[in-house]
């Protein structure tokens, strides 16, 4: 095991016992919520996988150690912190651990590290994707990259319809990620249950899914899946009207400049603002929907 890798005993336990273990990202804490709902979320999340019979591990840069599986107070810490912890991608993994400075991992970092924990399911809210005119701006987030060549499966309601979501899909297809609707043969555009575009296969039980995954990986197919898990009814947004809101917010952050990693926490607090607190409300529940899910799965391939 590299030695920058931490495990908290929980997880260093399930792990070598084969017990089911689901990843957890942190930029969602201190990036993609409010304090103190962002800390609360988080409880929450690692309080469901527990119920479904697995252990979470949420995963976070502290101390000059990827970390897997955090304490109640590093949680705190990390929502506290909020956006004085830096957004941890990829290429920022190695400056971070070299200066002991505390990083959210993003969904491509959390991948990294749960891959090298050896935790293989990993629960999400949205996953960063291709930007609304990413064919010229070239902002496409890395975690689509880190789809491509990380052995994990991600469960998410979708991408947030802040991003492009056709060129999302075509950018995945490219790259050999498949996309599997959970009970849907629509991809799911986070806030909303539809999107108007497909899945590449519907698989409608976790047991489904977890004998694809394991398919897939004894093939010797390395690299992400992408499980699509549509926000529940209750918590779903307008289509339409979430559409007007984001074509609003992305426009504000043009004219204030807003660029790079910047942009999603941007868009999300704002969008936030613009429906006075019902994005929150569904974003929250539509991360506990996926938790539920990852925590099925995972239960699934241990058995
Ligand atoms: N989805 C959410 N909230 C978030 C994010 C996704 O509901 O905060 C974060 C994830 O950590 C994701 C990141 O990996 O946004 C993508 O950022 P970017 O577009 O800069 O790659
Ligand atoms: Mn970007």
């Amino acid at each position: 095991m590299s030695p920058y890798l931490h495990l908290s005993e929980e997880v260093s336990a399930a792990l070598a016992a084969g017990r089911p273990v689901v990843a957890l990202e942190s930029t969602i804490i201190s990036h993609g919520m409010p304090y103190p709902e962002n800390v609360e979320t988080a409880r929450q999340v690692e309080q469901l996988v527990r119920d479904g019979g697995a252990v979470p591990a949420t995963i976070a840069i502290m101390d000059g150690q990827l970390k897997a599986g955090l304490s109640p107070d590093e949680v705190e810490q990390l929502g506290k912190l909020g956006l004085a912890v830096t957004k941890a991608s990829r290429r920022d993994i190695p400056f971070l651990v070299a200066q002991k400075l505390p990083g959210a991992t993003t969904v491509a970092a959390t991948m990294i590290i749960a891959e090298q924990a050896g935790i293989r399911l990993f629960a999400t809210g949205g996953i960063g994707g291709v930007h609304r005119g990413g064919a010229t701006n070239f902002d496409i987030s890395a975690d689509l990259q880190e789809l491509a060549r990380t052995s994990v499966a991600v469960v998410c309601a979708g991408a947030k319809a802040i991003l492009d979501l056709p060129l999302t899909l075509e950018y995945l297809e490219t790259f050999g990620v498949p996309v599997i609707g959970y009970q849907t043969d629509e991809f799911p555009a986070f806030y909303s249950r539809t999107s108007g575009l497909g899945v590449d296969y519907r698989l409608d039980s976790p047991a489904a899914i977890a004998h694809s995954l394991r398919t897939k990986w004894d093939l010797g197919l390395t690299g992400g899946v992408l499980i699509a898990n549509p926000v529940p009814t209750a918590y779903s947004l307008d289509a339409a009207r979430m559409e007007a809101i984001i074509v609003q917010v992305i426009q504000d952050a043009d004219a204030q400049g807003i660029k790079g990693k910047a942009i999603t926490p941007f868009l999300l607090a704002r969008v936030k603002a613009l429906t006075a607190g019902e994005s929150l409300v569904s974003n929250i529940q539509l991360v506990y929907n996926n938790a539920r899910l990852a925590t099925q799965i995972a239960v699934a391939m241990a058995e």
